[in-house]
């Protein structure tokens, strides 16, 4: 049978995790809309332990789920409009759109456009006959923005999701999490399907090895002993609103079209690096060889591209470019190719190195991350000062490993700590991190912290007992 997003009753019990915020959700559900909501729609963020900026090149990533999500609560209407208003109002101003009008502003995306991408995604997927449910929607977001826990995802997860049921809809969480992915871009970004995979796939207690094409999500069990902490380096990152993110998408994607043209392959038909290293029948050490014979180190530029692609560069900039890249002047071909298959490579070792209950997989393990941070520093260039100095505050501080997660230029690091050491490397970090300066050391209760595998998404029907 196919796996659905679940549905429980609210929590009942005082000392329940969840009772109090639903409450006083509902409170503010009910200050604004004059109502009590029907039912809530729970996603939640992640961590992404190995395999960055590697999802939208074909290959598999190593997330969690995490505790800090995003929760909407809704009423259905007759009404032909969606109404939206946030717990944070000073930040997220209240928006009205008609279920049948969804304008998705790419230019600058607001909070809203988040949850149009997925209200638009849902409403297109299902292909509804009947008119789409109004709604009136309180949202409760706790995953900090802009730091590569995937905030984002969350809204967008939720919304198609609160849509869903609202409509009197089930559909199973792959399918869910393959269309939230999908009309996430909707925004602008070319992002991957990682957040969305884990916000639905996710369950308690496990990290989940996700693969693409076709998406599968595998429970990872992480050795005991050790724990993971979250720490934000207090610089946000908004990948929308900025062109760095979309240009490793496209230098990915000039890479794969040029190692598949100098082998002989159709090179137009391919988008992936991925899909060059199977087609070429290589194994992933063999794919980084390929790339220091064929590409070269120092920056593409375009007409270089264009020549070896026997291309017009008025094609190259409608084909190849994407929206926020079109200004590009140069590619970093070589660097980015290197890090998209060796990080390949270390999400594969990872994996290997929990299911074989290594001893010394601890060790192991934290080797691999920082050979990730490396590599992200320095040839995805996706990282910065203050997340480079935070990753080795954290190494200094008893990490067995630590790297930057998610789409990084800022945000968060995760780091691997032994479990009986954590309490005195929580007081290291914020010693040698946070209390170096006044901005983040008041930051620091909701920047530093240590995490479970959660539970992915589920809706909440305050009418049945959990
Ligand atoms: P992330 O790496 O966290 O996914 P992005 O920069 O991609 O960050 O997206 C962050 C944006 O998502 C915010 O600027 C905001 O528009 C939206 N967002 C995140 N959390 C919330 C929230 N609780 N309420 C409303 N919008 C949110
Ligand atoms: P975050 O950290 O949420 O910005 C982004 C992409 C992922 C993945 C990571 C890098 C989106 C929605 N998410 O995540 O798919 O590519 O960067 O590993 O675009």
């Amino acid at each position: 049978m196919a796996d659905k997003v679940p549905v429980v009753g609210f929590p009942t019990v005082q000392t329940d995790q969840g009772f109090e915020r639903l409450k006083k959700l509902a409170e503010k559900f009910k200050e604004k809309f004059g109502c009590e909501p029907n039912f809530y729609g729970r996603a939640p963020g992640r961590v992404n332990l190995i395999g960055e900026h590697i999802d939208y090149c074909g290959y598999s990533v190593l997330p969690m789920a995490i505790e800090q999500d995003v929760v909407i609560a809704v009423a259905t209407t007759e009404s032909q409009d969606v109404l939206l208003s946030n717990v944070k109002s000073e930040l997220y101003s209240d928006f009205v759109f008609p279920v049948n009008n969804v304008n998705i502003n790419k230019d600058s995306p607001q909070w809203q456009d988040y949850f149009q991408c997925g209200f638009l995604g849902m409403t297109e997927h299902l292909k509804l006959s009947s008119p789409v449910r109004g709604m009136k929607c309180m949202v409760d977001g706790t995953v900090p923005p802009s730091s590569g826990l995937s905030s984002s995802s969350a809204l967008v997860c939720c919304a198609a999701l609160v849509t869903m049921y609202a409509n009197g809809k089930s559909l199973p969480k792959n399918e869910l999490a393959d269309m939230c992915a999908k009309c996430e871009r909707y925004i602008g970004t070319q992002g991957g399907g990682m957040d969305q995979a884990i916000s639905f796939m996710a369950h308690k207690g496990t990290a989940k090895l996700i693969d693409f094409n076709p998406l599968k999500a595998t429970d990872v069990y992480l050795p005991d002993g050790i724990s993971f902490v979250i720490s934000n380096s207090c610089v946000e990152k908004n990948k929308a609103a900025s062109s760095e993110f979309n240009t490793r998408v496209v230098e990915c994607r000039i890479a794969t079209q040029i190692l598949a043209k100098q082998k002989g392959l159709q090179w137009a038909s391919f988008q992936h690096l991925g899909d060059v290293q199977k087609a070429l029948n290589l194994s992933l050490p063999q794919a980084v060889k390929l790339v220091k014979e064929i590409l070269h180190k120092e920056p593409y530029t375009r007409s270089e591209i264009c020549q070896i692609l026997d291309m017009k560069e008025e094609d190259f900039v409608s084909n190849v470019l994407s929206s926020r890249t079109a200004q590009v002047q140069s590619f970093k071909l070589f660097q980015r190719a290197t890090h998209v298959f060796s990080e390949a490579g270390r999400v594969l070792s990872f994996k290997h190195i929990c299911d074989e209950a290594d001893p010394q997989a601890s060790q192991k393990l934290g080797k691999l991350m920082n050979e990730s941070h490396t590599s992200c520093r320095d040839m995805y260039e996706c990282s910065c000062t203050d997340l480079d100095n935070l990753v080795s505050v954290c190494l200094e501080a008893g990490a067995l490993g630590s790297r930057l997660t998610g789409a990084g230029w800022g945000g968060c690091a995760v780091s691997m700590v032994p479990t009986n050491h954590v309490m005195d490397f929580l007081v290291k970090v914020k010693k040698n991190y946070y209390d170096k300066n006044s901005t983040k050391a008041a930051m620091v209760g909701k920047s530093l912290f240590a995490t479970q595998p959660g539970t992915g998404a589920q809706i909440y029907l305050p009418n049945i007992a959990s």
